[in-house]
């Protein structure tokens, strides 16, 4: 890749003078026909929505970029703070309709299109999800870059232009089986390539000690072997301020000299098998979730994003300054989610101290006043760590200077608890031959944040409990949120409609406003009206289940729904347990004031998870002998919804009447389908747990359906937990686990579900399924209880969404930029 320059006079303000584009439906109309014939070159018998998609993505890219310069220029001439959000994931979902409604162009390309004949919900469903991460954590940073530019606030996300991103999830047979996602074979418009500002990642070789012209001591990294990253810009439009935010992802591609010593060899193939190794860095996103596996690809990944990222914004900065880096700190800040970009540390000190000759103080000043890291996982088997070994093969001088942070680090412990040998080995940032990355992190940082109250409290006096000794000032919470603008305004028009005519739309850039909803909770004419959207909203959901399960919900039956990635910490088994619990009692007849049920659970397991995989297994047998029993009818239906995603919740969440946040206590960060549900007016049942205990203390106790043990009920209990005993004295139960146990779900396959029984019955089960049994089971009868009676069921939904102010993503990047990052918000001007 070689980008030659021309000698022309700079600025040339000619080539880029042109007037605005328009944003009515005439202007949109002329654009979109012009590329559908000329850009794309189709004609009248096109039926491909592909095409038609493309030719409309096109026209509202044409409105973005002409932001996006203007925005670049703001920050620029304001000479802003920025601030760089790291990380490995980034679930944006789709970006046609979003961007519409930040353009405040939804409605005339509505008109536009029907002027054509064509039905802007077609053209919609064109648009594959850009599924670049897993779950939580990556769909976190796609609702806080929406909010940042929002907010007008100067951040960049950094991330990695996976070519496969989560991988499509099929259930066949009733077995989840995993299909590449190859989300770009079609192109992306939404993508701008930038090779001109390529950057070379140093793999491999070896740290050499030398030293220079003026007889400084000097370390470089040689006979390393070389990767190009790329970048791939992609806009993040702020709503209707004129502000396009930058997300930056990295391709990885091989360099020429990386064949080099091949070719000379002679050996051409094995040259071109070289180049693929360079080049698979950035092809697949780990679809692991909540666990880590080790894999050298996946710290080749790691550094990319990190060297990339930070070379990217040093050279920007030394471009501006020269080698003066004394203004730095004030003017850039990284925000590392999680420890998968933590590398980040050791990357800044190497690039400050053997690239731009700073001394080690002055270069761990700038590091620890630039980092900041937020923890998203308490599980000891998501904490990554990685070997020293394989450490030292790929990355020999970041290793080094780790091996130097924690030297001085350990120093720090010995003058803190004097004499106290456990003390180091306990806080060491190398252990037990690993890095312990979590370390490196809390190290190398100004602010260590947690996502919700219960989570950060469990950082500060568990996981992190001697770091917090230390440095009690650098842990905050930040409750985690989401945006409005895609999780409300987006995919509930109806809801949408709704709530303004009673309180305008103020809410959608200051969610707090829903407040004013509370005024009609009383209201009999609109609670009325506010039942018929969400029944409007369950048809749309009934027709998805329909089209990918072929399974009929009737619309009267309370829709209850637990949709997020497979783990038995969320125990989607609870879930099952009370749904076979449900189907006990209508084969006893036990069925006085019953409330019919429709129950859908969605999500993917990690391809390598077993137990997650034979949890849905189960869910689908039971779903099978559920659906096809004579004796239940409309009284229960059960569907395991596949390939759940971005825009499978933007229909799911709306049709929601109840939402499943049963996670045992202590183990859920915070979750955030939570805030989407809730926001959208379902009910949640849940655990005090994560962000639960925040959305109840909203939302009022009596809106919620509470059970469970608490955090320090479940670590009180363990040590004497018995669930034998409790299973014994609980007939439900008893009967539950009997059914499976007799392989009630799985009549041609003797045993099959006898591991996840096991699991139940074992003294040692972290998850604690059969404690919390009995007053699920309650919690759920009050549940259906409270759903008949239709004006009350409404009222509390109503009650919800007014509540739901606090969990707006816009809420949360405030406080990370007033106790964090100090960041300007910085407008952009009209033309
Ligand atoms: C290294 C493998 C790996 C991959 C992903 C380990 C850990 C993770 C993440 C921590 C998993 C994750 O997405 N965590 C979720 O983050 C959300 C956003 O903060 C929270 O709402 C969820 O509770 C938390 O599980």
């Amino acid at each position: 890749m070689f980008h030659k320059t021309v000698k022309l006079s700079s600025p040339r303000p000619e080539l880029t003078d042109v007037p605005p584009l328009g944003l009515d439906a005439v202007a949109l109309s002329e654009d979109y026909r012009r590329y559908f014939n000329h850009t794309l070159g189709r004609d009248e018998f096109c039926t491909s929505v592909h095409y038609m998609y493309e030719a409309l993505a096109m026209v509202v890219r044409d409105r973005l970029l002409e932001r996006w310069k203007k925005t670049n220029a703001a920050y620029h001439n304001n000479d802003v703070k920025r601030v760089y959000y790291l990380s490995l994931e980034f679930l944006m979902g789709r970006a046609l309709s979003n961007a519409m409604l930040n353009l405040g162009l939804s409605d005339e390309a509505e008109k536009a299109l029907e002027g054509l004949g064509l039905v802007m919900e077609e053209l919609r469903d064109g648009e594959p999800d850009a599924g670049l991460g897993n779950g939580g954590l990556g769909r976190l940073a796609a609702c806080f870059l929406d909010s940042c530019a929002t907010l007008q606030l100067p951040v960049v996300g950094y991330g990695l232009r996976y070519e496969y991103g989560m991988f499509r999830q099929l259930v066949a047979g009733g077995k989840q089986v995993e299909e590449p996602d190859h989300w770009l074979v079609n192109g992306n418009p939404w993508e701008l390539e930038r090779p001109e500002l390529q950057r070379l990642v140093q793999f491999g070789g070896r740290s050499e000690h030398y030293q220079d012209a003026r007889g400084v001591d000097r370390v470089r990294w040689v006979d390393s072997e070389d990767v190009w990253a790329i970048p791939y810009d992609v806009p993040v439009p702020g709503y209707r301020n004129e502000t396009v935010n930058t997300l930056r992802l990295w391709k990885s591609s091989a360099t020429d000299e990386f064949n080099l010593r091949e070719f000379n060899a002679g050996s051409y193939t094995e040259a071109v098998s070289e180049k693929n190794a360079a080049e698979n860095i950035t092809l697949v996103l780990y679809p692991n979730d909540a666990s880590e596996n080790g894999k050298e690809l996946r710290l080749r990944q790691q550094y990319l994003l990190a060297s990339a990222s930070l070379q990217d914004v040093v050279g920007h900065w030394v471009r501006a300054h020269g080698e003066d880096f004394t203004g730095f700190a004030d003017k850039n800040g990284f925000q590392l989610n999680d420890t998968h970009p933590s590398v980040a540390v050791a990357e800044l000190m190497r690039l400050l101290m053997d690239e731009h000759l700073l001394g080690w103080d002055a270069a761990w000043a700038i590091t620890t006043r630039t980092m900041a890291y937020t923890n998203h996982t308490l599980l000891p088997e998501a904490l990554e760590r990685w070997s020293v070994d394989l450490f030292r093969h790929l990355l020999p001088r970041p290793l080094e200077i780790i091996e130097e942070i924690n030297r001085r680090h350990l120093l720090k412990v010995a003058a803190r608890w004097p004499g106290n040998v456990e003390m180091r080995h306990k806080l060491s940032i190398i252990g037990d031959g690993d890095v312990r990355m979590a370390y490196l992190a809390v190290v190398g940082s100004h602010s260590v944040n947690g996502v919700a109250e219960l989570h950060t409290n469990l950082l500060k006096h568990g996981l992190f409990g001697d770091f917090h000794a230390m440095w009690p000032e650098r842990f905050n919470n930040k409750t985690n949120g989401v945006t409005q603008r895609r999780w409300l305004a987006m995919c509930n028009p109806a809801l949408s409609d709704l709530i303004n005519e009673r309180i305008g739309s103020g809410w959608v850039t200051e969610l707090s406003e829903l407040a004013g909803l509370r005024a009609y909770r009383d209201d009999k004419a609109y609670l009325a009206r506010w039942r018929e959207v969400k029944q409007l909203n369950k048809q749309r959901l009934a027709k998805l289940v329909k089209q990918d399960c072929g399974i009929d919900f009737p619309l009267e039956s309370l829709f209850d729904v637990q949709v997020k990635r497979i783990h038995e910490y969320k125990r989607q088994l609870l879930n099952i347990l009370h749904v076979i619990h449900l189907y006990d009692r209508i084969k006893r007849g036990d069925t006085a004031a019953w409330t019919n049920r429709c129950v859908l659970i969605g999500g993917k397991a990690a391809p390598g998870y077993w137990m997650a995989k034979r949890i849905i297994k189960l869910v689908c047998a039971v779903a099978e002998v559920v659906n096809h029993d004579l004796d239940v009818g409309d009284k229960l239906k059960v569907a395991f919804l596949p390939n759940y995603r971005v825009s499978a919740m933007e229909i799911i969440a709306p049709g929601t009447d109840l939402s499943e946040q049963i996670s045992t206590a202590g183990k859920e960060a915070s979750g955030t389908g939570n805030m989407k549900f809730m926001m959208n007016g379902a009910l949640t049942i849940g655990t005090l747990d994560g962000a639960n205990i925040e959305i109840r203390e909203e939302a009022g106790e009596e809106n919620f359906f509470l059970f469970g043990l608490t955090e320090s009920e479940v670590e009180s209990l363990r040590p004497n937990y018995d669930p034998n005993a409790i299973i014994a004295a609980d007939e439900d139960l008893a009967r539950v686990v009997g059914l499976i146990e007799n392989d009630q779900f799985c009549p041609d396959r003797e045993g099959r579900f006898q591991a996840i029984v096991d699991s139940v019955r074992n003294p040692h089960d972290p998850w604690m399924t059969a404690a919390d049994f009995r007053s699920y089971v309650n919690a759920q009868r009050e549940a259906a209880n409270a759903y008949q009676d239709p004006v009350a069921w409404s009222r509390m939904s109503l009650i919800n969404t007014a509540s739901s102010g606090k969990f707006s993503t816009d809420r949360t990047m405030h406080e990370y930029n007033a106790d964090i990052w100090k960041l300007v918000p910085t407008a952009v001007g009209k033309a």
